[in-house]
C-alpha cells in the first residue's frame, strides 16, 4: 500500500493558525474531502479536509499546534485512485479569508427545540407547567469534547463576554457547530431558569443559587452528617417542570381564592349517569363536569381564557382545557381540545384515554399543547384547599379537592350538602380579585344547578 502525505492546503492569508479540533484518529478510514481538523485564527475558523482517501496511519498535528500552508498534516495508507486534488478548507465564519474559496459556509440556524417528549411537560400545585412546548436550546452538560467546542472565533468571543460555558452547548449548526443563536438561546434559557449550567447545578438547588435575584446562597448541608441518606437524580420531566414552576411562581403575581360549590344534586346525577352508562364503559367523574362548567365560566369571564403578550391581552376564542395527571414520571398536563363543543361523556372518554397515555409516557406533543385554562384535581385523593401554580402563559388555574358532606344553613336549618372545595389561582396583572370572586361564584352556581350551562 502506498503511503500518501496530506498537507495543509492553501488556507488564504493566514499564518500560524491553531488546531482547535481534531476529528479523526489513527486507523480511521478517511474519505476525500473529509474534515480532519479545525484551525482557528483570530478572524475565522476553518475545517481542513483531506486531499486523499485512505486509512489514517499517522496524524502529524495535535490540539494547540500552529500550522501553515504546506505543513504535513497526516499520512494515509490507501488507494491512490480515490485521491483528489487538495480541497479548500470549509470556512465557518463570516470573515472567511478572501483567497480561499470555501467548499461550504456554515450558516447560523435557529436554536434547537428540545424534543417535545423531553421538553413539553408539566406539573401542578404544582401544576403550573409546561403543557406547551418549551424552546430549550440544545444543552449537553455531560458531553465529552475533543478539543475546544466547535464554534467560530466571533461566537467564542461572544460567549466569553456573556460567560457562557461553550462546552455545555450542543451546536445546531453544520456538523454541530455552535452558532451565535445557540449562545443567545442558551443565555435566555438559563436566565429564565429552564436550563442550569454545570456550575449552577454544582451549587445545588433547583433554581441555581438565587444569586441572579440577589438572594443569599442556597443552604449547603451535608445531610449524611445527621443520618443515612440516598441520593437519586431527578427525572428529566421533573427537572423541566421544576424550572417552569419556579419561573411561574416567581414571575406571576398570583393570588388564590378559595370557595365551595354545592354539588349534591350534580353528584346524584353523576352516579345515575354512570349507572345508565355502565355498559358503555365510560365512567364520568366530577372532573368532566368541572371542565364543562369551567368553559361556561371562561366564556362569561373571557379574561380568564386570555394570555399576556407584552402590554396586550390575547383573548382566545377556543376553549382547550388542560388537566393535571399524576404519572410515575411526574405530573403531566394533557389537553382536551374544544371542550365547548363536546359533551360530558365525550370529555370523560378523552380524559381517561389521555390520562392513560400520560401514565404510559405516550402523550404526543399535540396532546400537551394549546391549553387555555388548566384544572388540577386532587378530588380522588383528598385534601381541602391548595394553591396551584399557574401554567404560563395561561392566566388562571383551578384546583379542586375532595368533596365532603357538610352542614349548610338554608335559612331555617342545617342541611347535609355535598360541598366541593375550589381553589382558583389567577394572575393579578390580568385579573382582579372581584372578577376572581365572581368567576368562582358563577362556577359554584353552575355546579349546583348544571342546567345553567345551557343558558
Ligand atoms: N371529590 C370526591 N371524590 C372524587 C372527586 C372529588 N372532587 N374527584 C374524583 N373523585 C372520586 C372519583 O369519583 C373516583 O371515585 P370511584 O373510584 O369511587 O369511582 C375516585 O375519586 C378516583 O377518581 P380519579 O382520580 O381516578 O378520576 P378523576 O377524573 O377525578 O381524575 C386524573 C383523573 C387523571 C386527573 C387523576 O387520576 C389524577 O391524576 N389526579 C392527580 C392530579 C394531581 O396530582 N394534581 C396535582 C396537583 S398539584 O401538584
Amino acid at each position: 500500500m502506498a503511503l500518501i502525505e496530506v498537507k495543509v492546503p492553501d488556507i488564504g492569508d493566514f499564518k500560524d493558525v491553531a488546531v482547535i479540533e481534531v476529528f479523526v484518529k489513527s486507523g480511521d478510514t478517511i474519505k476525500v474531502e473529509q474534515s480532519l481538523i479545525t484551525v482557528e485564527s483570530d478572524k475565522a475558523s476553518m475545517e481542513i479536509p483531506s486531499s486523499h482517501a485512505g486509512v489514517l496511519k499517522e496524524l502529524k498535528v495535535k490540539l494547540g499546534d500552529k500550522i501553515n500552508i504546506g505543513d504535513l498534516l497526516a499520512i494515509l495508507e490507501g488507494v491512490d485512485a480515490e485521491s483528489a486534488p487538495a480541497a479548500a478548507p470549509a470556512a465557518s465564519s463570516q470573515a472567511a479569508p478572501a483567497t480561499s474559496a470555501p467548499s461550504s459556509v456554515t450558516v447560523a440556524s435557529a436554536p434547537a427545540v428540545a424534543s417535545p417528549a423531553a421538553a413539553a411537560t408539566t406539573s401542578s400545585a404544582s401544576v403550573a407547567l409546561a403543557s406547551a412546548v418549551i424552546d430549550v436550546p440544545a444543552h449537553a452538560p455531560g458531553r465529552t469534547t475533543v478539543g475546544l467546542p466547535h464554534a467560530s472565533p466571533s461566537v467564542r468571543k461572544f460567549a466569553r463576554e456573556l460567560g457562557v460555558p461553550l462546552d455545555e452547548l450542543k451546536g445546531s449548526g453544520n456538523k454541530g457547530r455552535i452558532t451565535q443563536e445557540d449562545v443567545q438561546a442558551f443565555t435566555k434559557s438559563v436566565m429564565s431558569g429552564v436550563t442550569q449550567t454545570k456550575a449552577q447545578a454544582a451549587k445545588g438547588g433547583s433554581g441555581g443559587d438565587g444569586a441572579a435575584l440577589g438572594l443569599i446562597p442556597w443552604p449547603k448541608v451535608d445531610f449524611a452528617k445527621f443520618g443515612p441518606i440516598e441520593r437519586k437524580e431527578m427525572g428529566r420531566i421533573k427537572k423541566i417542570s421544576g424550572a417552569n414552576l419556579l419561573r411561574n411562581a416567581i414571575m406571576i403575581p398570583a393570588v388564590t381564592n378559595h370557595d365551595d360549590a354545592d354539588i349534591t344534586d350534580l353528584e346524584a346525577f353523576r352516579v345515575s349517569t354512570n349507572k345508565e352508562n355502565e355498559k358503555s364503559g365510560i365512567k364520568v367523574t366530577m372532573l368532566a363536569f368541572l371542565i364543562k362548567a369551567s368553559v361556561a365560566a371562561l366564556k362569561k369571564y373571557p379574561e380568564f381564557n386570555s394570555s399576556l403578550d407584552g402590554d396586550a391581552l390575547v383573548y382566545k376564542n377556543y376553549w382547550h382545557i388542560g388537566f393535571a395527571a399524576d404519572t410515575p414520571n411526574g405530573l403531566m398536563v394533557p389537553v382536551i381540545k374544544d371542550c365547548d363543543k363536546k359533551g360530558v361523556l365525550q370529555i370523560s372518554q378523552e380524559m381517561s384515554e389521555l390520562a392513560k397515555k400520560a401514565r404510559d409516557g405516550k402523550l404526543g406533543p399535540a396532546e400537551m399543547t394549546g391549553a387555555t385554562f388548566t384544572i388540577s384535581s386532587l378530588g380522588g385523593i383528598g385534601g381541602k384547599y391548595f394553591t396551584p401554580i399557574i401554567n404560563a402563559p395561561e392566566v388562571a388555574i383551578l384546583g379542586v379537592c375532595k368533596s365532603t358532606m357538610e352542614p349548610v344553613w338554608d335559612g331555617k336549618a342545617f342541611q347535609p350538602r355535598l360541598m366541593l372545595p375550589l381553589s382558583l389561582t389567577w394572575d393579578h396583572r390580568v385579573i382582579d380579585g372581584a372578577a376572581a370572586a365572581r368567576f368562582n361564584a358563577y362556577l359554584g352556581q353552575i355546579l349546583s344547578d348544571f342546567r345553567r350551562v345551557l343558558l
